[in-house]
């Protein structure tokens, strides 16, 4: 992409409302612009990397067996009352009316849809175990809509729900999200513990939140501090085999969120050296809940001894626009957002130091085109601005590498390889630093 042709309006004043670094720097770098209190437009550089988040979960989904849907952001408010959630779930449902006076909303969350979808077609124990999921907009009038896309009305969610005989098929399920979800957010470059959590309007006795530590989370926390630093499971991990040692590795040590804190066994299990409190944002959400939707919207399968009887369900979020605020709050300085490489809305960022010198001009364009043959994705600034205007805007956007060409290195042959998370720089031949970038050689 040329920047000349890219949509990229950056701001040189850092907007009054943003009270959060991720808030700010998203404004600042031309990503999300607010339409109305907590519902946005992502902006060119905002949807790639909304785009990059949604694909990874994606994948991790795929690779734990669940199957991917698509189910619509509207839904009809009898649904709701079957099981029993439309009155009670409040201010927060967005409610409307067509033009046949039907009674609609805009769906918070999917566990009725989905349920009713199931029982229209799956009626035997041999067609379990089933996930499905899908990546879908919700919205929820937030009383306090604050920090971006932090806690926004409209949202991007990938919500899936399984579907099994009893208890002990469910805690399969979801043991797959479990792992799942500790190999998506590493993939994300995040360090998301599970913590035992309440489970809220959703319902069911078992949940777990994932929740990066960050002093602008809205979550208080209280955990053992090994969980911090325990690495993922790592992506050839065997799905269909027994996963329950890795989940149990991690729920036998202390973490917990503020609801389900027990101040008495904190002190008692964690070493005092190992006793961290702090605050974190939740990435995702966890639910076993047994048959509190099958039960009320009956979703019964029949059982090898002929009986029929609800299916066990489990519903797994993953708060995917939030995660952009998630990942900046993890990942940034005083100059910007320093994207990891698997989520960058472009991976080389190149400086032509002075647009419109022919030689520059050339050998912009020879690393160009090299950098996008390679799957490199280079943004090439081929604007007429000014140098310092030019790093800082390359800085502020947080492409993890800078490749900065101009007339004056040029004479020697050289060019400049600015890697942005480390502030380092490589002063080298102009064909070695295209050749190593495209290599990926300074990751
Ligand atoms: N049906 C279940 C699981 S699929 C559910 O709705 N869970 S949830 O309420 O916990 O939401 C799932 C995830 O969506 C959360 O972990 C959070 O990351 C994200 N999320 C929830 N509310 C918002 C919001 N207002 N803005 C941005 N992300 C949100």
């Amino acid at each position: 992409m040329r920047l000349s042709r890219f949509f990229l309006p950056v701001l040189k004043e850092t907007p009054s409302e943003a009270q959060i670094a991720s808030h700010r720097l998203m404004l600042r770098a031309g990503m999300i612009r607010q339409e109305a209190a907590g519902i946005y437009a992502w902006l060119p550089l905002g949807f790639r990397v909304l785009k990059k988040i949604e694909q990874i979960v994606r994948e991790e989904q795929d690779r734990a067996g669940a199957v991917e849907m698509l189910m619509p952001t509207l839904q009809l408010a009898d649904l709701w009352r079957e099981s029993g959630r439309y009155d009670g779930y409040g201010e927060e449902m967005l409610r409307i009316v067509d033009r046949h006076d039907r009674e609609m909303l805009y769906g918070p969350t999917n566990e009725e849809m989905i349920t009713e979808i199931f029982r229209a077609y799956s009626k035997s124990y041999k067609d379990l175990p089933k996930i499905l999921y899908h990546i879908q907009w919700k919205f929820r009038d937030e009383r306090r809509p604050r920090f971006g896309v932090m806690r926004g009305r409209e949202f991007l969610m990938k919500d899936a729900y399984s579907f099994d005989m009893d208890e002990a098929h469910a805690r399969k399920a979801y043991n797959r999200m479990f792992v799942a979800y500790l190999n998506t957010f590493d993939r994300l470059g995040l360090k998301a513990v599970p913590m035992r959590a309440d489970t809220g309007p959703i319902g069911g006795d078992l949940s777990h939140e994932f929740i990066i530590l960050a002093e602008t989370g809205e979550s208080e926390v209280f955990c053992d501090s090994t969980l911090i630093d325990m690495g993922a499971p790592g992506l050839d991990v065997d799905f269909d085999g027994d996963l329950q040692p890795l989940v149990d590795q991690r729920t036998a040590l202390y973490a917990a969120t503020d609801e389900m804190h027990e101040p008495e066994r904190f002190a008692r299990d964690v070493p005092a050296e190992r006793q961290l409190s702090a605050r974190g944002i939740e990435v995702g959400h966890i639910f076993y809940f047994g048959t509190k939707y099958s039960d009320a919207m009956n979703a019964k399968v029949a059982h090898p001894d002929g009986q029929e009887r609800p299916v066990h369900m489990g519903s797994y979020g993953v708060g995917v626009s939030r995660l952009l605020g998630g990942i900046i709050e993890a990942h940034h300085d005083d100059a910007g957002c320093i994207w990891p490489e698997s989520v960058a809305p472009f991976g080389v960022g190149i400086i032509n130091l002075k647009a419109g010198d022919e030689e520059a001009d050339a050998a912009c364009e020879r690393a160009y085109s090299v950098l996008d043959t390679a799957g490199k994705e280079p943004l090439l600034d081929d604007t007429g601005d000014r140098g310092g205007a030019k790093f800082a805007r390359m800085d502020l956007i947080g492409l993890p590498y800078q490749l900065i060409i101009g007339p004056r290195g040029l004479k020697d042959g050289k060019a400049e390889v600015k890697i942005r998370a480390t502030g380092e720089r490589h002063e080298l031949s102009l064909d070695d630093a295209v050749s190593r970038l495209a290599e990926g050689a300074f990751s």
